[in-house]
């Protein structure tokens, strides 16, 4: 018998109570360590209110799938409310990111022919392979300029210029010249504002940001602060790329969602990109490995980066490694479409369900040992059925996924192939949660020439 939606076990009863204990648990920096602790406690499922949020939360890949099966024709996850506050306060439209219903879906049609449809992506490999090859030559740079044959660094402001480049090429066509050392300082402040965008997030998650606005809080005062930034930036680029093209720059609101496509694609691979050469820095018997592979795919493609793209199984795998072990999104939601049984449990339709992305990670019963760092996982000798979901899923999964893909994928073929990554003290970085999970500590990683 299937057992009624009230029955689920976990703490939903006393809303503000969970608040008050959240945030004395440090919840805002620690949601995913809250979550996997939460599984321990109450099992595969369980129901959960904090603030005005409501959510089943599911850890199993069998119920991801029945998830995502009843997500519907318009899949809607959690509304971070403080995104649509600043845009109904600063009067700006929804991007795809934000809309819903067939708004959303109309939008986001035209939006895969541009972005995440397979034929595209090969128009944006050259363009990909050319910043790449770019950052090689910065690095040589420093490593030159060092005098010791080595650059000890951290190295995240140099890949948020990379993630950034790269996206507004292939977004633009255009080059904002990151790689070389003199960068237009409007450009860094357009950086600086979408890690200051997703940080101040967080706290205002469980509070309406509506609340905050009218106490004249700092954070939402820095918040809006933040997006002017993003939006005055991305009005900038378009009104130069439309003024080039000799187009009406009234075009520029057609596309509302190239703003978000800029701000989404430089926190999320230049993060996860850090987190890979961490991963190769602790595993040297890997990271030759992959090199290995490397140097074979360029002679059996003889330099055709299309081509060496499908040679690199194992630099995937380790792609989708590091999403597992330290994923960008916490979690996946839907609302669920129709009425779903999950767990033996009956969950109505227009339910918030989660799946715990990073606590799926790090299950031992989902995954083999899954504090090793092991690639090879993903070479088909694991099931992968609904565990590689970095991106998310289905209609409504990460429009950038090609992008970011291809990005990191270039991107490791040129470091593998030029440096040595090494890792100097024995430090263990964690992540915390900043509505991106990043790294708790800054990562010093030291690259030598080979
Ligand atoms: C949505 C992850 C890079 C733009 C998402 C979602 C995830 C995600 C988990 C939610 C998907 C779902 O609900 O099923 C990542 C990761 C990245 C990455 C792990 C890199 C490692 C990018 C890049 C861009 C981007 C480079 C832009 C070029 C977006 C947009 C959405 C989205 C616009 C919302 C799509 C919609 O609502 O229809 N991403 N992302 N992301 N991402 Fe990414
Ligand atoms: C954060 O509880 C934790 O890709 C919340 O590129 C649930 C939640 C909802 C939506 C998720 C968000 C989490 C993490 C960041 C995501 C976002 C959807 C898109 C966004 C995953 C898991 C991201 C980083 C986009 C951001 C683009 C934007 C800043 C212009």
């Amino acid at each position: 018998i299937v057992r009624p939606f009230n029955e689920i076990p976990g703490l939903w009863k006393n809303s503000v109570g969970n608040l008050y204990n959240f945030w004395k648990q440090d919840g805002f920096k620690n949601l995913h360590r809250i979550m996997v602790h939460n599984f321990n406690t109450f099992g595969p499922i369980y129901r959960e209110k904090i603030g005005y949020y409501e959510s089943v939360n599911i850890i199993k890949p069998e119920d991801a799938a029945i998830l995502f099966k009843a997500e519907g024709h318009y899949p809607k996850r959690l509304n971070v409310e403080p995104w649509t506050a600043y845009r109904d306060y600063r009067n700006r439209k929804y991007g795809v990111l934000l809309k819903s219903g067939e708004d959303w879906r109309s939008n986001r049609v035209i939006l895969n022919k541009e972005v995440i449809s397979p034929k595209i992506q090969e128009n944006f490999v050259p363009l990909l392979e050319e910043v790449g090859q770019d950052f090689v030559v910065r690095v040589h740079k420093k490593i030159n300029r060092s005098g010791q044959n080595k650059w000890t660094t951290d190295l995240s402001q140099e890949l948020f210029k990379y993630a950034l480049e790269s996206v507004s090429s292939v977004l633009y066509g255009e080059r904002l010249g990151l790689m070389l050392d003199y960068i237009d300082p409007e450009v860094q402040h357009f950086i600086d504002c979408i890690t200051l965008m997703f940080k101040t997030t967080s706290p205002m998650l469980y509070i309406p940001p509506e609340l905050l606005r009218k106490l004249g809080s700092k954070v939402w005062r820095d918040h809006v602060e933040a997006w002017d930034g993003i939006f005055n930036q991305a009005d900038r680029c378009i009104q130069k790329i439309y003024k080039e093209l000799r187009q009406d720059s009234g075009q520029t609101k057609k596309y509302p969602g190239v703003t978000e496509l800029m701000a989404g694609g430089v926190d999320t691979t230049s993060i996860t990109l850090l987190w890979t050469l961490y991963e190769l820095a602790r595993h040297p018997n890997l990271q030759e490995e992959l090199r290995a592979e490397v140097v074979k795919a360029r002679e059996t493609s003889q330099g055709n980066m299309q081509e060496m793209l499908k040679h690199i199984p194992l630099v995937k795998g380790a792609l989708k490694e590091t999403l597992r072990l330290h994923p960008v999104a916490v979690s996946l939601q839907r609302y669920v479409a129709e009425d779903i049984i999950i767990q033996n449990y009956h969950i109505p339709a227009g339910t918030l369900v989660q799946l715990g992305l990073y606590a799926m990670g790090r299950d031992p019963k989902v995954f083999l040992r899954p504090e090793q760092y092991l690639p090879t996982r993903w070479l088909r000798t694991e099931t992968q059925y609904f565990r590689s979901l970095g991106f998310g899923f289905g209609p409504r999964q990460c429009l950038g996924r090609r992008i970011a893909e291809t990005e990191m994928q270039i991107f490791l073929i040129h470091m593998l192939e030029n440096f040595k990554v090494e890792k100097q003290r024995h430090i263990e970085a964690k992540s915390v949660f900043e509505l991106i999970l990043v790294p708790d500590q800054p990562i010093i990683l030291t690259l030598k020439p080979l």
